[in-house]
């Protein structure tokens, strides 16, 4: 009998992951067990049995039918045809990390929760960060809010804090959920489009929904076009309680603040790394924790004593609402840290099931009807994601305390309860699993006590009533360059929309509400008639701006682990390249040398300088800056060269940092390229200096009106 290749039963060594991430996670050691390492292991089928040939099916002959009785190519067969499951509702396409949280000091007179005592507890946590509207497949850097989900895996059992990189929603009751995701998806008769929300259903649904606009604000700046994963911050968005071990309770919002800053992409280069890198985000994340660039968060909270609940123009139950932090600075609690990335994709990343319900004692909810929507959804929806009641078996999912009820069977049951009683009170098996009193050491966990006297009603409470004033709060913390992205954003997403009283409505009904000026440059972009000032009577906040609301304030003043790319050809000076390379690494950014292909190019001095890739290979858009060295006949070689032109051209479209050697200003003027804040030329420390200064800046706004004339 032939086959197509020889099958040995030995040890294969090639495709192995050498790689030593570091194993020194303690939730990682307790999914040790769950592990399978091939290494040295003969393949088998599912049931134990060596399997001899895995190249031919069992057939009647060479050229005969195939048999039934081929158990070995049936059983793999099946197992493949099931091998996906249903994508999540809605935040379908995700990454994911292993990190660790710690806490900086005790917090016992704020909450009772144990992973906020101890500054030496190391609490494991698995975050997944995520789109909402695309599905699995679709590209990272659409325009979209951002899921920030962090999965706590504390001692008391585990807390999943499921939120946002922006501080508030579209809506305020849980029962709009269904209509609004249906209504941002792709229109159902052609399921366009893929990841945006650019189309008729979306702006349809939210010009009739008031409630929306602040969050549709939010989502028409660059926040929904977030730098990369590691450069945002992240709300848990409703108002929770923390409850200390007296009893008291306080008000609060989460806050994650990045260690490395918040900033954005521009528009123009998320649409082009949407199809040049779909993978963009999830790329950076993955390559930062390998590189040992551990990307950074601190937790805080905004602190509102109960007796201040109604002591703000707005209601803190209502999630369209921010807590400006001009009024409630954020206290910090502690710190996480991502270190580790999965082994598995499907077995952690997707089968992760968060849910704002997972709580721990010390930690409780508010009445926000968001969330407690929530509360319900998530439970439900994994039982059909992931095909039954006992998700929290799969490994990812286990928490690190233990845990044992009366529940009991179900789809996929792990656990193999011992003893006979699965209920609760028992004399059978001596009580036990038995409850713990919530005063006691450690205590069973207890819902706060709070009196409530009211009418069983459906309605919306009139201090959810105003829409506006915060989105107006919201544009007017704007710096002049955001202001300008978000009307460009405005008339893009609307410009997009088949239906002109769909424009109109959102025009007239919802911008003019939030600002006239807005409103008039969104509506000369669609050819609307300029709009009358809103009809809607909403008073202003006594707060007129919030500068932690603008991302310009937000920078983290280095350029750790940004990406700067070097532009060679043959007779490039090497020596150059070493001084920046060398002016960069002290700084903790990264260099990369790309060449016209990816063979290694010829210095000046005769000798062969490998290349990192070609700059067709990794183009502009996957850099913050680009410096191109000197060397005379390099030069003249990216002269002719359309590639390297582009790159350059973009990069200062982009309004990235561009540094020359004297030798490479001829390139830049040919490109008519002049020097400004964030284009600098020269050969001596200075102007390496000045680079990195521009780096640190993040853009250079003040070229963003030369830079539109700049061909796409
Ligand atoms: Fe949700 C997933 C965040 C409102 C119902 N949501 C999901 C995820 C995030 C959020 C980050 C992905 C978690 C992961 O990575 O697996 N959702 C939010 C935030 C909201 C919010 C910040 C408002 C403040 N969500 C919301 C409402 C409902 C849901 C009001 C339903 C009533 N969300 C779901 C869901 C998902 C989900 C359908 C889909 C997959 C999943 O839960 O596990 O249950």
């Amino acid at each position: 009998m032939k086959k197509n290749k020889p099958v040995t039963g030995q040890s294969q060594a090639a495709g192995t992951d050498t790689l030593d991430r570091g194993n020194t996670n303690p939730k990682l050691d307790s999914l040790e067990q769950f592990r399978s390492d091939a290494t040295g292991q003969a393949l088998r089928t599912n049931q134990g049995v060596k399997v001899s040939d895995n190249q031919n099916t069992l057939k009647v002959g060479s050229r005969g039918p195939s048999l039934l009785e081929d158990f070995i190519m049936r059983e793999k067969i099946t197992h493949f045809d099931h091998e996906r499951i249903p994508e999540r509702i809605v935040h379908a396409r995700g990454t994911g990390a292993h990190g660790y949280f710690q806490t900086y000091e005790a917090h016992s007179a704020l909450t009772k929760a144990g992973f906020l005592q101890d500054p030496a507890k190391v609490t494991p946590v698995f975050v997944r960060f995520s789109t909402v509207q695309g599905p699995r497949g679709s590209g990272d850097t659409v325009r979209d809010v951002r899921g920030f989900a962090v999965k706590f895996f504390t001692e008391e059992g585990n807390f999943d804090l499921v939120g946002n990189n922006m501080p508030v929603f579209f809506i305020q009751d849980a029962i709009k959920f269904p209509d609004f995701v249906h209504a941002v998806k792709p229109e159902p008769h052609n399921e366009i489009p893929t990841g945006g929300s650019a189309h008729d259903t979306f702006w349809d649904f939210v010009s009739l929904v008031p409630e929306s606009a602040h969050m549709v604000i939010w989502t028409m700046s660059d926040r929904a076009i977030p730098k990369s994963l590691r450069a945002m911050e992240g709300f848990g968005i409703h108002t929770f309680r923390l409850i200390n071990a007296e009893g008291k309770s306080s008000f609060v919002k989460f806050h994650w603040k990045p260690k490395q800053g918040v900033c954005s992409l521009v528009w123009d280069e998320a649409q082009k790394l949407a199809g040049k890198d779909t993978d963009f985000h999830r790329r950076d994340l993955w390559e930062s924790i390998e590189m040992g660039d551990y990307p950074e968060w601190e937790l805080g909270v905004q602190i509102i004593p109960e007796e201040d609940e109604h002591k703000f123009e707005f209601d803190l139950l209502d999630p369209t609402k921010l807590l400006p932090e001009e009024l409630v600075p954020v206290t910090v609690l502690g710190k996480m840290v991502l270190n580790r990335n999965p082994d598995n994709y499907f077995a952690e990343t997707e089968q992760v099931a968060f849910c704002p319900g997972h709580i721990v004692p010390g930690i409780d909810f508010s009445n926000d009807p968001l969330l407690q929507g929530r509360l319900f959804s998530y439970t439900d929806t994994q039982i059909s994601r992931l095909g039954g009641p006992n998700f929290h078996e799969i490994p990812i999912n286990r928490p690190i305390a233990p845990n044992h009820s009366g529940q009991r069977d179900a789809q996929h049951r792990v656990t193999i309860d011992k003893g006979r009683a699965s209920y609760e009170p028992n004399s059978i098996d001596g009580g036990w699993p038995k409850e713990t009193p919530a005063a006691a050491q450690d205590g069973g966990f207890e819902s706060y006590p709070e009196r409530i006297e009211a009418h069983k009603v459906r309605e919306r409470s009139p201090s959810f009533g105003d829409h506006f004033s915060q989105a107006r709060l919201f544009f007017h913390s704007m710096s002049k360059p955001e202001q300008e992205h978000i009307i460009a954003a405005y008339s893009f997403e609307l410009g997009k929309v088949e239906r002109e009283h769909i424009r109109a409505r959102q025009v007239n009904e919802i911008l003019a509400n939030i600002d006239l000026d807005l409103a008039a440059r969104v509506a000369a972009n669609l050819g609307l008639p300029a709009p009358k000032a809103g009809t809607v009577d909403t008073k202003s906040m006594t707060l007129k701006a919030s500068p932690a609301l603008s991302q310009l304030n937000l920078l983290s003043g280095d350029i750790k682990t940004r990406k700067v790319a070097i532009l060679v050809a043959d007779g490039v000076d090497a020596k150059a390249i070493d001084a920046l390379k060398a002016a960069l690494a002290a700084e903790g950014a990264h260099a990369k040398v790309l060449g016209p292909t990816s063979a290694p190019v010829k210095t000046a001095d005769g000798k062969s300088l490998p290349v990192d890739a070609s700059a067709e290979g990794l183009p502009s858009v996957a850099f913050d800056a680009v410096w191109v060295p000197g060397g005379k006949a390099s030069v003249q070689a990216l002269s002719g060269n359309g590639v390297a032109l582009h790159f350059l051209l973009e990069a200062y479209k982009h309004l990235k940092a561009i540094g020359a050697s004297t030798d490479a200003k001829p390139l830049l003027d040919k490109l008519h390229l002049d020097a400004d804040a964030g284009l600098v030329i020269g050969d001596d420390d200075k102007t390496r200096k000045a680079f990195i200064a521009a780096i640190a800046k993040h853009r250079t706004w003040d070229r963003e009106a030369k830079a539109k004339a700049i061909p796409a």
